[in-house]
């Protein structure tokens, strides 16, 4: 959790100088590049971050809101399966303007909803209106999403903590992210820019196209620790856990409009209100990711997505948003039908509600391309380097036949570091990934270090597709030989991308990441 413990705060010196990870780690965050991310209706917190928000229906005449993480509620972190609600606060803030300013302090009365399962939220209600805010310090709430965040779209996270604000876009998310007794679904993984740190909990995840609250930042991988406490772990299907130090996440915030009666009020009880429950008082519905998925206009599709409810004797309809036209699911059944009609990506979202009305939910994307789309093959040139350099662009040295690391295939292949100083290498080729293709990227690579660290990653490397950041590695992943990585680009279908490896080497003691048999796959 991202939390500021209130025991440190006399140490620590406000401001971006004061700004990095865990000691050792890289460099402060990127300074703020785009004009419209500021720190605006931004509200500081004594441990956190926080930020006044209203719901897409309220209106000026309703008491303003403040959002911040469950795990800043100033009566302690609830526990795993806990709900509060409706319970009287006396929290108060200092409300920022867009450049950090303080304008004055906003107070609340009432902590209206806070949990800390599945999402990581608190919502206070404050003793003062929407209307009276914008009359007294000219600032109008941020609105929160009533839509499911987009994959790789542009986002800030502006922390009134550290009157700093982080600029990068949402690379997927996570079916079950873990830390210590919490369990998060449909966590929203960040790109490299994003290294946000202790207190930026709470931080609105603010979309940078729609101006709107898409999410929470609330924690981020400390150590490289699997599922303790500062070290959330990715937790797969089958239970495999995997962690990433230094990647951060944030959490849901749309669910709140799904659960907002007529009055604009929070109620549970409505159906396919998304919102965790209080324990006793309803099921959980648990929806399995089809993964990725790839059609052609106008070849007929079949998906049956699967759900259960953990309440005996239910009865699950099911529904979706942001199907490929020409597709329908059947709300008895769960079976994706129909035919594509429109050469297009998008990311579907399907709810599943059970007799009770307890939801379940889970998001996947499409890539419909026109037929003869050639979705078959292997796209990337040169991909064992063994036919000299182009069509890939590398730094000097990178691609070489030297006897100082083994290829895997040949003689040749690509060798990012290795200097034992500061140091930075890059390999690029740019591909085009057809429309409607599935898409997958593998590559062998091997690791060696001098670093004998077991916690900290000092050298790294970055592999992205564009903008998004599919995978990092660093020293901590070394181990002899090597190892075939994969990453699943469909979300890139009908575009040209430039697939990028950046190894960025600290002062001392080497790392070598040594890439060899790469392959862009289309199925
Ligand atoms: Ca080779
Ligand atoms: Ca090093």
């Amino acid at each position: 959790m991202f939390r500021r413990i209130a025991s440190t705060l006399g140490a620590l010196v406000l401001g971006a100088a004061a700004i990095s990870g865990p000691a050792g780690s890289a460099a402060a965050a990127p300074a703020p590049t785009l004009q419209a991310a500021t720190l605006t209706a931004t509200i500081a917190l004594n441990n956190c971050s926080a930020a006044l928000v209203r719901y897409p229906t309220s209106v000026d005449t309703d008491r303003a809101l403040m959002l911040t993480n469950g795990h800043c509620y100033e009566g302690g972190m609830p526990g795993a399966g806990v709900v509060l609600q409706n319970r009287s606060s006396t929290r108060s803030g200092t409300l920022l303007n867009s450049s950090g300013g303080s304008l004055g302090t906003l107070r609340a009365d009432t902590l209206l909803y806070a949990t800390m399962t599945n999402t990581d939220v608190a919502l206070y209600r404050l003793t003062t209106t929407f209307g009276a805010v914008r009359s007294s310090y000219g600032v109008d709430a941020l609105t929160i999403s009533d839509t499911h965040p987009v994959d790789a779209s542009s986002m800030f996270i502006p922390s009134s903590y550290w009157k700093q604000i982080w600029n990068c876009s949402i690379n997927g998310f996570v079916p079950t992210l873990r830390e210590d007794a919490w369990t998060f679904h449909d966590s929203i993984r960040y790109s490299s820019g994003c290294n946000t740190t202790h207190g930026t909990s709470g931080s609105p995840i603010v979309d940078l196209n729609s101006g709107k609250v898409v999410g929470i930042n609330n924690t981020g991988n400390d150590n490289g620790q699997m599922c303790t406490l500062n070290n959330p772990c990715e937790v797969d299907a089958d239970g495999t856990t995997h962690a990433y130090q230094g990647q951060s996440y944030g959490q849901q915030v749309y669910w709140f409009t799904t659960c907002l009666n007529s009055a604009n009020t929070i109620d549970l009880s409505i159906a396919g209100c998304l919102l965790t429950r209080p324990p006793g008082s309803g099921n959980t519905v648990t929806v399995t990711n089809p993964g990725n998925q790839a059609a052609t206009t106008g070849v007929p599709v079949s998906l049956q997505i699967r759900a259960s409810s953990s309440g005996s004797g239910q009865t699950l309809t099911y529904s979706a948003t942001g199907l490929p036209a020409g597709l329908s699911i059947n709300a008895g059944s769960g079976l994706i039908s129909g035919t594509p009609t429109t050469v297009q990506n998008t990311t579907t979202t399907v709810t599943v509600k059970d007799t009770t009305g307890a939801t379940g939910t889970t998001s996947f994307s499409w890539a419909v391309g026109a037929p003869g789309g050639g979705c078959s093959g292997q796209k990337l040139g040169n991909p064992g380097f063994e036919s000299g350099t182009a069509p890939w662009t590398a730094s000097s040295g990178v691609i070489s036949n030297s006897s100082g690391q083994a290829a895997h295939g040949g003689s040749y292949k690509a060798w990012l570091d290795g200097y034992g100083r500061s140091h930075t290498d890059t390999l690029s080729q740019s591909v085009t990934i057809p429309a409607g293709c599935r898409a997958t990227l593998t590559y062998w690579l091997h690791i060696d270090t001098a670093e004998t660290t077991t916690s900290t990653a000092y050298d790294k490397l970055t592999v992205q597709v564009g903008s998004t950041t599919v995978a990092t590695y660093s020293n901590l992943n070394a181990a002899s030989g090597y190892v075939q990585r994969t990453a699943d680009l469909t979300s890139f279908a009908g575009s040209t991308v430039t697939l990028k490896f950046t190894g960025v080497e600290d002062a001392s003691a080497q790392t070598s990441f040594v890439i060899d048999d790469t392959a862009l796959t289309l199925s």
